[in-house]
């Protein structure tokens, strides 16, 4: 198992530079990485203007780019193998460019239509964000194009101002209807912190998670199951949650009140809708109170908080799988303080919190356990929380 064998992004910004270079026989004028989250808890909770609390992880999405004096936006990817060129006609209407390069184009997209004028660029794309592991590859290439961009073109938009207008390029242009959770912890998180976030006001709090100093450690095991339905069970969840929170005449279950929950929930025919509200509604709670313990640097203490998590997307939002279930029920068995599924869901990745000296082993009894029961190997890794969106050279 491996911590983060390549270094901060250092090798992937290599390989842009090398890339930007090989591709368009010149030196970028720059280079910029994004990283990749893990949401420690809060989930599915940012659209329904709740908490989060991710963080950054050490893998990174990098761009080496330069401006260009044509007409057209140039964009290589090492990942995809290919270069692709979009124009500002492309860039105006969602829907023109398609798979990986949406996301770049639509970032052009979205700051022209918040008014900036975008530097045309040439743009090289390297990552070790692993792709559809539920990590946020997308959120870290939208957040590394819009800080190229911002700095190349000397834009004036505010840190603050940014996720917002990332979640745009991905809701309007790419077609996703995520939250604002991902671009948020790409763009804002610190070293050694988590990002606590409130989804309604934006305001955030940097709250300190230091790990080694507590001989903690975190986990990350990506199942590597299949993606199943993943887009469309979303988008269900969330109009869901939205039309709960209307035949409540509340504007976002965020306002249900976590001491109101029974006699809210009794408000409601539906059992499976009352289920998706209880989610929504203690997931919210269980950030709040994870926070208060950070906040008091007791680390190992929001275990209880992190397995009771698991249990209600498992239970009430129903958006686990057979082998994030097996990862988590397998890390608390071997001494986790506690486990959950990280990200959106139907696959992709669980976190445990574990003693430092403990994670090779809990590793090594899940990837046993998923041997066992016939599942596709897992991917462990231990992750610190690393720097959010930043010009690297
Ligand atoms: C995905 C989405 F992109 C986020 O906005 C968030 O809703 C998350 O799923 C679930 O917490 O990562």
């Amino acid at each position: 198992m491996t911590s983060h064998p390549d270094g901060p992004a250092g090798p992937v910004a290599d390989r842009a530079t090398a890339g930007f270079t090989s591709e368009y026989a010149d030196p970028p004028a720059g280079v910029w990485a994004a990283p990749g989250r893990v949401n420690l808890i809060g989930e599915h909770t940012d659209y329904n203007d709740g908490f989060v609390l991710p963080f950054a992880l050490p893998q990174r999405t990098v761009v080496a780019a330069a401006p260009e004096r044509g007409r057209r936006w140039t964009v290589w990817s090492e990942q995809a193998g290919e270069r692709i060129s979009f124009g500002r006609a492309d860039a105006a209407e969602p829907g023109r460019v398609s798979g990986w390069a949406a996301y770049v184009a639509g970032v052009v997209w979205a700051l022209r239509e918040a008014g900036h004028d975008v530097p045309v660029a040439r743009l090289a794309i390297t990552s070790d964000v692993p792709l559809g592991a539920g990590l946020s590859s997308s959120a870290a290439l939208e957040s590394a194009v819009l800080t190229a961009l911002v700095d190349l073109g000397e834009l004036d938009l505010p840190l603050a101002d940014r996720p917002a207008l990332a979640q745009r390029a991905e809701n309007d242009y790419a077609g996703v209807p995520c939250g604002i959770m991902d671009q948020s912890a790409s763009l804002r998180c610190q070293p050694g912190h988590a990002l606590f976030l409130d989804c309604r006001s934006l305001a955030v709090e940097q709250v300190p998670f230091d790990l080694d100093a507590a001989g903690l450690a975190i986990l990350v095991i990506d199942s590597n199951a299949p993606h199943r339905h993943a887009g469309g069970e979303y988008a269900a969840r969330r109009a869901a949650c939205e039309s709960a929170a209307a035949a409540l005449g509340v504007p976002a279950l965020r306002d249900v009140a976590a001491d109101q929950l029974d006699a809210t929930l009794a408000r409601l025919d539906d059992k499976t809708v009352r289920r998706r509200v209880r989610h929504v509604v203690t997931e919210n709670q269980r950030v709040l109170d994870t926070v208060e313990l950070l906040r008091a640097g007791r680390i190992a203490e929001i275990g209880p908080l992190l397995t009771a998590s698991h249990a209600s997307m498992r239970d009430d939002f129903e958006i686990t799988v057979p082998e994030v279930d097996t990862a988590v029920e397998v890390a608390l068995a071997t001494g986790a303080y506690g486990a959950r599924m990280t990200g959106g869901g139907f696959g992709g990745c669980v976190l445990a919190l574990v003693d430092a000296a403990a994670a090779d082993t809990v590793a090594s009894a899940v990837t046993e356990a998923y041997a066992g029961r016939g599942f596709r190997a897992p991917t462990p890794f231990t992750v610190t929380p690393g720097a959010g969106a930043q010009r690297l050279r």
